[in-house]
């Protein structure tokens, strides 16, 4: 015994112990931002030189030296989330926000992370795709007893690999995070240089199931989620990201809901430059202009922002780019509802018949909605409603930035920045429709219904009926 412990004196691990001991009475005053507004890079006032990121819609936790650690503390505690204009969730998070604020450090750094539990309930923090010693890894019951409501724990590791990660608890998991607590951790190389970009954005892919009206998740949804999300924000409330052309842009992105997203961008070409087991080597990146992203992972994309515009960027799933309301409206498409609706109306004043010739007419109704919940399609452009809602933001891809705000522009609002001026000619535009050129026929398809002089049903669209 005596030896063992002369060793562990001798190895330096008593003292770094007693340190840690130490370290948990004097935690650092935790910093608190509830703004659903995308802060401003945070730049590092000490420890290693690293470029910081832009967290969508979020922020980056300030932290302090402490003899040669970086000494940060994340407080679990209910939060309240504008999820977008209209819409206030209740969710669980970290510092007064859900996700909680980004967590940035270097490679080699020391990290010491105080996490001060503010929850009803028993948590932890994980701290997904690191590499670190097992009792740091916070899995509740498996590597370290629960942080009890109340409770203050404290991790300590050096980071030894740079690249995107996340933290989240390990505790009623499903509960916890279908109430929205987890955060990015972000591990810059020890070399400013190495792999440097003239923008860095970064967010979290998450989903919730609020009922129309409501404003606390369900957390026993296992599938069938009503509010797909970007850092707990739908669109239009998402920031849109925004680049001089010529730029070199990662956005990265890590998956925290129960299903993939595949992730589509406009108008460029980009690769794969980092998972959450670090960096991609160049040799085996290809191009894609669309990545999926499953259950748990992260993916970092890098392209040269080369085509001027504002270019769409969202998960290609079509339901995730709806709000709530949308996903348990009936197809009408075909079906004849004018002599329905006045009798509808009398027992249901607010009654519209919809959905006749397409959906698209939600997006500019006014259509009565509970108390806070989102239209499922929305947003307005220069051309009118977008028709989308949840996982959808826009890249504004500009020749000359404004002055001075080149870095700020990131937070501006999807109206403030204004809309791409296209160049003339470079539009898609209208035309008299016979000067359109007819379409080629295949011969040998069967006539259609009409022209073979069969009975036609009488619907209002699809105009003919598909003959299998
Ligand atoms: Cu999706």
């Amino acid at each position: 015994m005596n030896t063992r412990r002369n060793f562990l004196a001798a190895a330096g691990l008593l003292a770094a112990g007693a340190a840690s001991r130490n370290a948990l009475a004097t935690a650092p005053e935790p910093h608190h931002h509830d703004s659903a507004d995308t802060a401003p890079p945070l730049h590092p006032g000490s420890g290693r030189p690293y470029n910081p990121v832009v967290t969508l819609n979020g922020w980056s936790l300030p932290f302090r030296m402490k003899n040669g650690v970086k000494e940060f503390h994340l407080v679990a505690e209910p939060v309240e989330r504008e999820i977008a204009p209209g819409m206030i969730a209740r969710l669980w998070g970290y510092n007064g926000s859900s996700p909680g604020p980004t967590i940035e450090a270097v490679e080699g750094d020391r990290v010491r992370l105080f996490v001060t539990n503010k929850l009803p309930e028993h948590t932890t923090v994980h701290w997904h795709g690191l590499i670190l010693p097992n009792g740091m890894d916070g899995v509740g019951g498996l590597t370290q007893p629960q942080i009890k409501p109340g409770q203050t724990f404290v991790y300590e590791f050096v980071l030894h690999n740079s690249g995107t990660f996340m933290y989240h608890p390990h505790a009623d998991e499903m509960v916890q995070m279908a109430m929205g607590a987890m955060g990015l951790f972000i591990v810059h190389p020890r070399n400013p240089r190495q792999m440097a970009v003239h923008r860095d954005y970064a967010f979290l892919i998450n989903a919730y199931d609020i009922d129309p009206g409501s404003s606390v998740p369900k957390v026993n949804t296992m599938l069938d989620f009503n509010l797909w999300t970007w850092n707990s924000r739908a669109f239009p409330g998402i920031a849109p990201l925004v680049a001089r052309t010529g730029e070199r842009v990662r956005i990265r992105m890590g998956n925290l809901t129960m299903t993939n997203h595949p992730i589509h961008l406009h108008g460029h070409v980009f690769e794969v430059a980092g998972t959450d087991g670090g960096w991609v080597p160049r040799t085996a990146r290809w191009p894609e202009v669309t990545v999926d992203i499953a259950v748990g992972q992260m993916r970092a994309i890098e392209f040269i922002a080369d085509n001027p515009g504002d270019w769409a960027f969202h998960c290609h799933k079509s339901h995730h780019t709806m709000n709530a309301m949308g996903h348990s409206v009936p197809t009408m498409i075909g079906v004849q509802q004018d002599d329905l609706t006045p009798a509808l109306q009398k027992l249901l004043p607010d009654y519209m018949a919809m959905g006749s010739s397409g959906m698209a007419e939600m997006a500019e109704m006014d259509m009565p909605l509970p108390d806070n919940t989102l239209p499922m399609m929305t947003g307005r452009g220069p051309y009118g409603s977008v028709e989308m809602g949840g996982m959808f933001s826009v890249l504004k891809v500009r020749d000359k930035l404004p002055a001075a705000s080149t870095e700020q522009l990131a937070w501006a609002g999807l109206d403030a920045f204004g809309w791409y001026a296209m160049p003339s000619g470079t539009q898609a535009h209208t035309v008299p429709t016979d000067t359109a050129p007819a379409a080629p026929r295949d011969p040998h398809a069967p006539k259609p219904a009409a022209e073979a002089g069969a009975r036609v049903l009488q619907v209002q669209k699809p105009t003919h009926l598909h003959g299998h």
